[in-house]
């Protein structure tokens, strides 16, 4: 298992749409496998494909909150097939947009349905962390960041704030 670097703001393949996994191959078991290392050693709760530059709809998650007790998923073509009208609020970040956080409202939980390593479908029901990071990592397969769900002044003040860094070869 290989830690890939991060794709960070502006880079544009954040904004691209991720293609569907469709046969569940050696690459994508690999990509998975380098994808939870990279997650895990960044550190994060999630991180989708795309995020190491790779435009599949692969996601991976874990919201253990003990170390020793990690419980990694693998979500391929993940999709949203019901969300609660009830909403949440969280504090959210993301590897891609590094030290900036702010509050997202979505959907208070949401059932998810995909394929495993495997290739078999599955279900979840998610709530919690679970469910606000699942939404987090299915927006980046569209080509959404969380900053998307900030006002416009909010929004771009970060893009300057990267693309400044980004200029100057620096972290923002
Ligand atoms: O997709 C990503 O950029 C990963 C992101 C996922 C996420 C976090 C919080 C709310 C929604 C989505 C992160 O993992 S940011 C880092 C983070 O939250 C964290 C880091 C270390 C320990 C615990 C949490
Ligand atoms: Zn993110």
């Amino acid at each position: 298992m290989t830690v890939r670097p991060l794709v960070i703001l502006p880079d544009t393949r954040l904004r691209l749409i991720s293609e569907p996994v469709g046969a569940v191959t050696d690459e994508i078991r690999k990509l998975a496998a380098d994808m939870l290392e990279t997650m895990y050693d960044a550190p994060g709760v999630g991180l989708a494909a795309i995020q190491i530059g790779v435009p599949r709809r692969v996601v991976t998650i874990d919201t253990s909150k003990d170390e020793n007790a990690r419980e990694p998923r693998v979500f391929l073509d993940p999709e949203i097939v019901w969300s609660s009208e009830e909403k949440r609020v969280y504090d959210e970040g993301c590897l891609s947009i590094p030290e900036y956080y702010a509050e997202v409202e979505r959907p208070d939980r949401v059932r998810v349905r995909y394929r495993d390593l495997t290739g078999a479908t599955q279900e979840i029901d998610a709530d919690g962390l679970l469910s606000t990071c699942i939404q987090h990592e299915i927006d980046h397969l569209n080509g959404v960041l969380f900053i998307d769900h900030l006002s416009k002044l909010k929004r771009d003040r970060v893009n300057k704030k990267f693309a400044k860094a980004a200029k100057r070869g620096e972290a923002a």
